[in-house]
């Protein structure tokens, strides 16, 4: 195994429900719309990824208020902008923590020199807030190679983000490890032929991950304990002492 490559929202944090989420809806209102994405609605339009295709989605399929603006293109980037930015103060005061193990995963393989790569379909920006205020700005410098929607817009489920990951750093994709959360990054992974560890959370413990290579309910740590769900290596690969490290992971790849 020579580099893991991490998705970001879901996988990292659960950003969708308590940062985007939150973060559309102040847009919404700020822009005098009377939309509300309320959990559970936001955890349906998680099918589309890309926050302005979210919105697009939302108009041409649900019953709701017609914005007034003839062009809306201009009006989804303007909302898309004004989101970003309430979303990146939701993570100045602190609403959104990294999810179990991610931590302690990363600083091991620092310190370990494990190459690893960021792919993902938000606003790199919005990669910046989250590191910011969690690890530290500086932990991005960890990161050969940052993919977002600004360098890759071509969004999940294609195979493209990790495709560009993947030719940046000069690998196959046999010899790296990916990590998802939901059935749009993971078909978009699969696509990639990468294999991949899921760690579900509230919106994807549902889905089917059928090929996946391992899938638990996060990464865990010693005294936050993991569930392994399934995948084609869960017989496998022991991870009776309830966390992720990098000696499990060497046995995935
Ligand atoms: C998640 C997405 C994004 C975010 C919102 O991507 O689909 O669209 O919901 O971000 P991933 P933007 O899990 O690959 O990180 O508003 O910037 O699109
Ligand atoms: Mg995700």
């Amino acid at each position: 195994m020579k580099a893991l490559i991490f998705d970001v929202d879901g996988t990292l944090a659960d950003t969708e429900r308590d940062g985007h989420r939150v973060a559309f809806n102040l847009a919404f209102r700020e822009a005098g719309l009377d939309w509300e994405w309320d959990v559970s609605l936001y955890g349906d339009l998680l099918s589309v990824t890309g926050g302005k295709e979210r919105m697009r989605h939302y108009l041409n399929n649900y019953d709701c208020s017609k914005p007034q603006d003839d062009d809306l293109d201009g009006f989804f980037s303007s909302i898309h902008l004004s989101k970003n930015r309430f979303y990146a103060g939701l993570m100045a005061e602190g609403k959104v923590v990294l999810r179990p193990g991610v931590q302690r995963l990363l600083e091991e393989a620092h310190q370990k020199g494990m190459r690893m790569a960021i792919a993902t379909t938000t606003t790199r920006s919005n990669v910046d807030a989250l590191f910011e205020y969690t690890l530290g700005l500086a932990t991005l410098d960890w990161f050969e190679v940052i993919a977002t929607a600004d360098e890759v817009p071509d969004k999940k489920p294609s195979p493209a983000v990790y495709d560009y990951v993947l030719e940046k750093m000069g690998l196959q994709a046999s010899e790296c490890l990916a990590f998802e959360d939901s059935l749009n990054g993971w078909n978009s992974s699969r696509a990639a032929k990468l294999a991949t560890l899921i760690t579900v959370n509230g919106y994807t413990a549902d889905f089917d991950f059928s090929g996946a290579s391992l899938i638990v309910s996060h990464l865990g740590d010693p005294d936050n304990k993991l569930e392994v769900l399934g995948g084609t290596l869960a017989e496998q690969i022991d991870c009776g002492q309830g966390y992720i490290d990098l000696q499990i992971l060497n046995d995935i790849v």
